[in-house]
């Protein structure tokens, strides 16, 4: 029997695919059609700390090979998700979670982890490092001073499995450095990747979301080979402990069965998520099925890691 079940931390799944934060996770409507599909888990949208409404719209257009977006951080406050994952969790036929989350300022991180330290939700927790779209608010995860600042002060307090979301690195050098930074921490996992920050689609002379002159994340087929990379560098630096979310530019069985080749544990669809709706989850868990079964591979162990190399 061929198995795609994994397991993140001392939490199981039945199955390794799941939404990537962003998308069909703003409400708690989407987060049940999620819930409801052959999804293994969800991800809540990230929350700040007060509701917000975003940026202006149009803010996410789909593109022939994947997306661009400026959504802003639009969300209903952390609050809002904290409670809904709580309250899914008094049910014992229910996923694990993880809970999505970031201030727009290190106070405002240190405080609403503060309040999920205290609050009653026992699932995982999503650290989002690198959100490309907030005017005037770099990506944390670019600036390794402030991210090692931010972890050093969150793990005085923090005692719940923790991991974090993080941009797209392009240099050997960076990856060095980061995972020199991430292996200070006991973190659960990272999830490699955010969106390729401040992208630019044109059609015919005009650019195709208002935010920013038409600045945005860039997802889909365009990331996956940087997805692959983020992934793969992250698996051969980090501690063991640390496991590795892969997420970016899958639609088919065969680039999940890519991403976790190069490490990871789960893997997360947004673009093609947005484009396809829920049931995407039956069809790729079933295209990863067949792969497997082709190879003789019986569990995503099996695979997990093991690239080839040329010699
Ligand atoms: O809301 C957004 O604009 C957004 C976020 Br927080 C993020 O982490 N990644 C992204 O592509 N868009």
């Amino acid at each position: 029997m061929v198995s795609t079940a994994t397991k993140i931390g001392s939490f199981t799944f039945d199955n390794c695919l799941m939404n990537a934060a962003g998308v069909y996770c703003m409400t708690r409507e989407e987060l049940l059609e999620i819930e409801a599909s052959a999804a293994g888990s969800f991800v809540t949208k990230t929350g700040t700390l007060n509701a917000r409404p975003g940026n202006p719209e149009p803010r996410y257009a789909d593109t022939l090979l994947g997306s661009i977006n400026s959504m802003g951080l639009p969300n209903h406050g952390y609050q809002y998700y904290l409670d809904f994952v709580t309250e899914l969790q008094n049910n014992p036929d229910s996923k694990p979670h993880f809970l999505s989350l970031v201030g727009l300022s290190q106070d405002e991180t240190h405080t609403i982890l503060k309040a999920v330290e205290a609050s009653d939700y026992k699932g995982l927790i999503e650290l989002n490092l690198s959100c490309p779209n907030v005017p005037g608010k770099p990506q944390i995860a670019y600036d390794f001073e402030t991210t090692e600042a931010i972890l050093t002060e969150v793990f005085t307090y923090f005692t719940k499995p923790l991991g974090v979301k993080l941009p797209p690195y392009f240099d050997i050098v960076h990856f060095d450095q980061a995972a020199a930074v991430f292996n200070k921490f006991p973190l659960t996992f990272v999830n490699c990747i955010n969106s390729i920050g401040n992208g630019l689609v044109i059609e015919d002379e005009t650019v195709l979301i208002k935010p920013k002159n038409g600045f945005g994340g860039i997802g889909g087929d365009y990331v996956k080979p940087t997805a692959l990379a983020n992934v793969h560098a992250f698996y051969q630096r980090l501690n063991p402990s640390i496991q590795i979310i892969g997420t970016g530019g899958v639609k088919t069985g065969r680039d999940a069965f890519e991403h976790i080749l190069c490490g990871a544990s789960m893997v997360q669809i947004g673009t093609a998520l947005h484009q396809e709706g829920p049931a995407i989850f039956e069809r790729i868990t079933s295209e990863l099925k067949a792969i497997m079964q082709e190879k003789g591979y019986e569990t995503l162990e099996d695979f997990r890691g093991k690239l080839n190399y040329l010699a």
